[in-house]
């Protein structure tokens, strides 16, 4: 079902990034990367948050089963994207995280939407929740560099000085895509 989910999600976001391309408008969407859960992180979620073990639970108290991740060029097609899914009459929208406006502590940012939209099978239609996550090319570099840094610690914590390295590492890419948005809005887009 997720699967499908995904599926479905990623259609809209192929349309909307067709459709915004059309007349002067480039593609607002540079990249689209799609991942099921794995059972592993799904059971280590449950435990860490003191939900039953069962696969009504997974259904009721995880929303990030299906999750997409939507690479945009600029923060202002984040946005846009964003609007035009959420206007969407099969689209709605369960939560927001606006990492962007309010980046985490240590540096992430990106824009978190949990939605619910129905998949159609044989002979039900099914409701589905699935996570959405849209970020810049830059904010995606971060967030891939910053797991990566932080996986390879897992057991070690990271250091006081090289936390604040990586929050300056994303103040630094938050600078670029304002940059790069104010050339693309005086190039006349
Ligand atoms: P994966 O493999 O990407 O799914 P929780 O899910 O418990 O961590 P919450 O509040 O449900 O927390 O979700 P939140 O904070 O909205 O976002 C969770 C997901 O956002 C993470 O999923 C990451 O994909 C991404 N994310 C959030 N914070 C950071 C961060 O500081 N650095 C990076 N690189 N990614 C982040 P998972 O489940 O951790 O992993």
């Amino acid at each position: 079902y997720y699967k499908c989910a995904i599926m479905e999600v990623e259609t809209k976001f192929k349309v909307l990034n067709e459709n915004f391309s059309l007349g002067d408008d480039c593609n607002p969407i540079e990249s689209i990367k799609s991942r099921l859960k794995s059972p592993k992180s799904i059971m280590e979620k449950l435990i860490r948050r003191g939900y039953p073990l069962t696969v009504d639970s997974i259904e009721q108290n995880l929303f990030d089963i299906a999750g997409i991740r939507v690479i945009c060029s600029f923060t202002s097609d984040i946005y846009r994207l964003a609007d035009a899914l959420l206007s969407q009459d099969d689209v709605t929208l369960l939560q927001k995280k606006d990492y962007i406006q309010n980046p985490k502590p240590n540096g992430y940012r990106s824009l978190h939407l949990i939605i619910s939209t129905p998949i159609f099978l044989q002979s039900e239609k099914r409701m589905m929740k699935v996570e959405v996550q849209l970020r810049t090319i830059a904010m995606d570099a971060w967030a891939s560099l910053e797991h990566k840094i932080r996986y390879k610690k897992s057991n070690d914590r990271l250091s006081e000085k090289d936390c604040e390295q990586l929050s300056l590492c994303a103040a630094l890419c938050s600078q670029l895509d304002a940059k790069m948005e104010e050339i693309n809005t005086h190039c006349g887009r």
